[in-house]
């Protein structure tokens, strides 16, 4: 195990309650009666990315609202509204890491073993996160930083694993990527990329097979357990 592939929604912090209200709080700004509650949020997790997710949401919602001549411009504001929202909530100190993710960053640190993040979140809401809670510094500490505005297809599809993979010089199978989500799985088995979930309240029941473990924390965590864990790794997609 060379590296450690840090998600980052879901997994280096619950971040996912921060995101929905900042979706409500752009909804309600623009003057739309929109609001989406934990258990619709649930389901609209299912895709990723916020513009998709909101598209996703209008489907079933209200149809005739994506056939607008302007979808294409609304869609990109509401997100925009949505991002800033959420970064002031992040500058806030509104989000926590999980419990257990500052000791194993530091861990991991120590022993010179290399951290990455691959997301589908947008790029500010990553470096946000970070300076928020370790310090400006912090995003030095990460060999790369795979987000959503460096991929054309987001998780489930690989590219921000393939992504990640590349840019830290690794064969897939070197590293142990920490995921939350079925989504990530998915994406982390078709990059090739050993893959631990540590499950939260949005994510836990997903079908996680194919995963080498399935935990609820990652307090008390260490390398060494991380390293027996990578360790039954078979391979292959
Ligand atoms: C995270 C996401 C993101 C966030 C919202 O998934 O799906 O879309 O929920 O962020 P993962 P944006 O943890 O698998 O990376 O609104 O910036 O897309
Ligand atoms: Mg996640």
């Amino acid at each position: 195990m060379k590296a450690l592939i840090f998600d980052v929604d879901g997994t280096l912090a619950d971040t996912e309650d921060a995101h929905r209200e900042a979706f409500n709080d752009a909804f309600a700004a623009a003057g739309y009666d929109w609001h989406w509650d934990r258990a619709l949020y649930k389901k609209l997790l299912a895709v990723t990315g916020g513009q998709q997710r909101i598209r996703f949401f209008l489907e079933s919602h209200d149809p005739a609202f994506l056939q607008r001549d302007d979808i294409d411009d609304i869609v990109p504001a509401l997100h925009k509204a949505k991002t800033a929202s959420f970064v002031g909530r992040l500058q806030q100190g509104q989000v926590p890491l999980r419990p257990g993710i500052e000791d194993l960053i530091t861990a991991a640190r120590a022993q010179n073993l290399t951290i990455a993040i691959a997301t589908t979140t947008t790029p500010i809401n990553v470096t946000t996160l970070l300076t928020a809670n370790l310090g400006e510094a912090s995003i030095d500490w990460f060999a790369c930083i795979g987000d959503g505005g460096k991929v054309p297809n987001l998780k489930p599809e690989p590219d921000v694993y393939n992504w990640v993979v590349d840019q830290l010089g690794l064969d897939p199978s070197d590293t142990l990527a920490l995921e939350d989500s079925r989504n990530g799985l998915v994406s982390c088995e078709r990059a090739a990329v050993p893959c631990l979930i540590v499950t939260n309240d949005y994510t836990e029941g997903q079908d996680f097979s194919g995963a080498l473990d399935i935990l609820d924390t990652y307090e008390g965590l260490t390398i060494e357990a991380l390293s027996a864990i990578h360790g039954r790794f078979k391979g292959g997609i």
